[in-house]
């Protein structure tokens, strides 16, 4: 049967059910629910002169139910919801309730969907927890609505007050003492290292999943190419040279980081100390919401930063789908419609100014924005354990 047969089938056969008088329509759904055979219900029908399309609807198959609407069945059944509450919820589509209830027992009785469900169990009471540790959270007074922006303490302060508790914070006079904080600029890039090339990201603004995609989009460039377009630019993404372009900018970021130092005192492992990550690109780059696998710290050289941070905890609430990606990259601009559960997230927003450095804690969703030509520095390399890495699910690794 073709799908435009299938669908007039399925309507007929709801056109009938439907002109049935209530209590029979009651009888048929008690009776199929129970599991009653369809023949015997069929012949009672025909006895009290209630066919002829009572076949039609019996003996129809769910496997003529869209694949759309058999997911959403799906769904529901993984959230939780039983045979009675499904039909309440799809009960404005045009479809008889013999072949949810058909199909529901049949996904039921797989042992692959049962399997789903178990695991799908599991994850439920693991969300949640983290929905109640969140609320927990916020009935500490202690913790502030606003990302507190403090002068660096030492190091056991910070690691008490904020990396343990994976807080996030702003800290100021950290890299006071790097000489890139006084001499960095796109003219200094381009003076000093006209010549060089680099990798950068490129015509991300032709692509919505530019992120995800970033392997392709990887382009080789003259510093004072790419700065001129930078310059040249007043606000885009579409040109942006990330963490994504370190390994194949290696030799140019050993050359630069005679300029960074360490942050603070005691904060970074010195033997990794030329494990730096740039971000430079001119105002109107964004890096869509995503979690880092480490904590992270992004140092402010030049221009000024927007970035919107959400509890790792909320996680269940962020549409995560490839990797460490939610499918939503910007929540002030997302669809509540499509995305409901963002209401439940409380972002956090901060503007980083020059010689301010973020503490992004492991697991917190974030988002950045440029607002002016901006050059930054991330890195990871605590003296303390920041090897969480490791023990990620390998298999979800890219
Ligand atoms: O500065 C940016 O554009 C993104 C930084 C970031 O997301 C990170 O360091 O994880």
């Amino acid at each position: 049967m073709n799908v435009e047969s299938q669908s007039e089938h399925l309507k007929q056969s709801k056109n009938w059910y439907q002109s049935l008088p209530t209590e029979w329509q009651n009888w048929l759904n008690e009776n199929i629910e129970n599991g009653c055979d369809v023949q015997k219900i069929s012949l009672i029908l025909q006895s009290h002169g209630l066919s002829p399309r009572a076949d039609q609807y019996l003996f129809s198959d769910a496997d003529q139910l869209s694949e759309q609407l058999q997911n959403e069945l799906l769904d529901y059944s993984l959230e939780g919801l039983d045979t009675d509450e499904i039909l309440e919820k799809i009960k404005q589509k045009n479809i008889s309730n013999h072949l949810i209830i058909q199909f529901l027992k049949r996904v039921n009785n797989n042992v692959i969907f049962k399997k789903l469900k178990q695991v799908q169990q599991q994850q439920n009471k693991q969300r949640w927890l983290l929905q109640v540790m969140g609320q927990l959270n916020q009935l500490n007074d202690h913790i502030p609505s606003t990302i507190d922006c403090i002068e660096t303490p030492d190091f056991e302060t910070f690691i008490e007050r904020y990396y343990s508790q994976m807080r996030p914070v702003i800290l100021k006079g950290g890299i006071q003492h790097w000489p890139a904080l006084h001499k960095w600029s796109p003219d200094y890039f381009a003076q000093h290292f006209e010549n060089e090339l680099v990798e950068v990201q490129m015509h991300r603004e032709q692509h919505q999943d530019f992120e995800k995609k970033s392997v392709q989009l990887k382009r080789i460039i003259l510093m004072q190419d790419f700065v001129a377009q930078i310059k040249a630019t007043k606000h885009s993404n579409d040109i942006y040279l990330t963490a994504n372009n370190a390994a194949q900018n290696k030799q140019f970021m050993q050359k630069i980081s005679e300029d960074l130092g360490d942050f603070a005192k005691a904060y970074c492992q010195k033997e990794i100390k030329n494990r730096h990550f740039l971000w430079f690109g001119p105002a109107g780059t964004f890096t869509p919401l995503h979690y880092d696998l480490t904590n992270n710290m992004l140092a402010q050289i030049y221009g000024r930063k927007k970035v919107t941070l959400i509890p790792a905890w909320q996680m269940p609430y962020m549409y995560n789908d490839h990797w460490v990606f939610s499918q939503v990259s910007d929540v002030a601009k997302a669809d509540l419609a499509d995305y409901p559960l963002l209401e439940k997230v409380t972002p956090f927003e901060c503007i980083l100014q020059p010689g301010e450095t973020l503490f992004i804690p492991i697991g917190w969703w974030h988002s950045v924005e440029s607002l002016d030509i901006s050059i930054s520095v991330s890195f990871t390399h605590f003296n303390v354990n920041n090897h969480f890495f490791t023990e990620y699910p390998q298999d979800l690794i890219r």
